[in-house]
């Protein structure tokens, strides 16, 4: 069997990841959660209770705060690929909590990088890092490899320490270590604050008359924006080859948060501009106006393809979405008085 550890299992690419590796029979995952007060996992939970999977998924105590946790763990758990997808990962969060996002995003990509080296002297372990769109920050699109890094945000400075570890910890030690640079990508799964499933909870929430306005910032912004579930295929795939290399996982097309509104509100039969109100609170001390990714060596050299468009990404969390305004209607009209 092929044991595979995830950081980051309880959001929303760990769960879509550890689905992907969970349906190849080789594969026992591992995730790491973090202790907290209430559970919050409630995207993994199919996976925890299906009789299926019980001698092949397993959850273990650690934090990327914690190197003594991550160390512990490889140790008893000895992976053959370890997934660094855990993050304080909102960009507008991370200029109110700087050293927080650094000590999470890049130390702790460098505790696990140890982690992993320490393990690496005994067995071949390949480590895949969670990288991000958002370290090409200004730098003019498309953006590909070639392009000079140009971070706006605490967040993305803490994610550019992080790639840059994994590639000298490659060059370095010979570790078969990848960066995947990877474009927003979205998913009846994402979480709530960010722009995408914020506008498709709003307009269903709007549509079903549980709100009548969604206050947001930046409409102006573009992105690069694909299917969580195509993405982390891309991860896996990185870790298959027989060169470590890094990659940018992108769908090569870019929209705006407008566009986005547009499209979500119209599926609904609403016009966006009847409900949402601007509001400073939402924008961003630095932006990044335009991300649009070049896919061209993921496609040529690890054959991956995204299989969801745009169109069929806001479809998809629109209906799931307004489904859940639905519900959530219908429990409060039948609440016992
Ligand atoms: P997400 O939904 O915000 O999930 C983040 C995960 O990290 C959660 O499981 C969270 O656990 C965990 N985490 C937070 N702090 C941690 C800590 N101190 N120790 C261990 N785990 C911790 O993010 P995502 O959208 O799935 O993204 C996955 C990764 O890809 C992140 O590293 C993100 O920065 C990166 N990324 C995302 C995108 C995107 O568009 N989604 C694009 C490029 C890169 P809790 O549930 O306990 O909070
Ligand atoms: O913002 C604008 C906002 O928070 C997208 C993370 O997964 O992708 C994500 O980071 C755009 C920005 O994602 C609101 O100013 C307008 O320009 O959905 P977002 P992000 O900042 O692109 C990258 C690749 C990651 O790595 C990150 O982990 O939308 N915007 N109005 C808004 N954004 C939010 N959140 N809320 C608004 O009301």
């Amino acid at each position: 069997m092929k044991h595979a550890v995830v950081t980051g299992i309880t959001g929303q690419d760990g769960s879509y990841l550890a689905e992907f590796l969970l349906s190849k029979p080789e594969y026992v995952v591992h995730g790491l959660v973090r202790r907290s007060s209430t559970l919050n996992r409630s995207r993994i939970d199919h996976l925890t209770i299906d009789p299926a999977f019980r001698d092949r998924f397993h959850l273990h105590y650690a934090d990327l705060a914690d190197s003594a946790s991550l160390g512990s763990l490889m140790d008893q758990i000895k992976p053959d690929e370890v997934y660094n997808l855990g993050a304080q990962s909102h960009v507008r969060v991370s200029f109110d909590q700087p050293l927080y996002t650094a000590d999470v995003v890049g130390l702790g990509t460098l505790r696990i990088l140890e982690a992993v080296r320490q393990l690496a002297r005994t067995k071949p372990v390949r480590f895949y890092q969670a990288s991000s769109s958002e370290m090409f920050g200004s730098a003019p699109p498309p953006q590909s490899l070639d392009t000079p890094f140009h971070p706006r945000s605490p967040y993305a400075c803490a994610k550019l320490y992080g790639h840059w570890q994994t590639v000298n910890y490659r060059e370095a030690y010979g570790m078969y270590a990848c960066s995947g640079v990877l474009f927003n990508h979205e998913s009846p799964r994402r979480g709530e604050s960010f722009v995408t499933r914020k506008i498709t909870l709003g307009a269903g929430r709007i549509k079903v008359g549980l709100q009548d306005r969604l206050v947001m910032g930046n409409l102006d912004a573009k992105r690069d924006w694909g299917f969580a579930g195509d993405f982390v295929k891309a991860m896996w795939l990185m870790l298959q080859q027989s060169e470590p290399k890094d990659y940018v996982v992108a769908t090569g097309e870019t929209h705006s948060v407008r566009e986005f509104l547009e499209i979500a509100f119209g599926m609904l039969d609403l016009d966006y501009q009847d409900f949402v109100k601007f509001d400073p609170r939402y924008t961003r001390p630095s932006e990044v106006d335009v991300l649009l990714g070049d896919p061209s060596e993921a496609k040529n050299v690890l054959g991956w393809r995204p299989e969801v468009d745009f169109q069929g990404l806001v479809k998809m969390m629109v209906e799931h979405d307004l489904e859940l305004a639905r519900r959530e209607k219908h429990l409060l009209e039948y609440r016992p008085q």
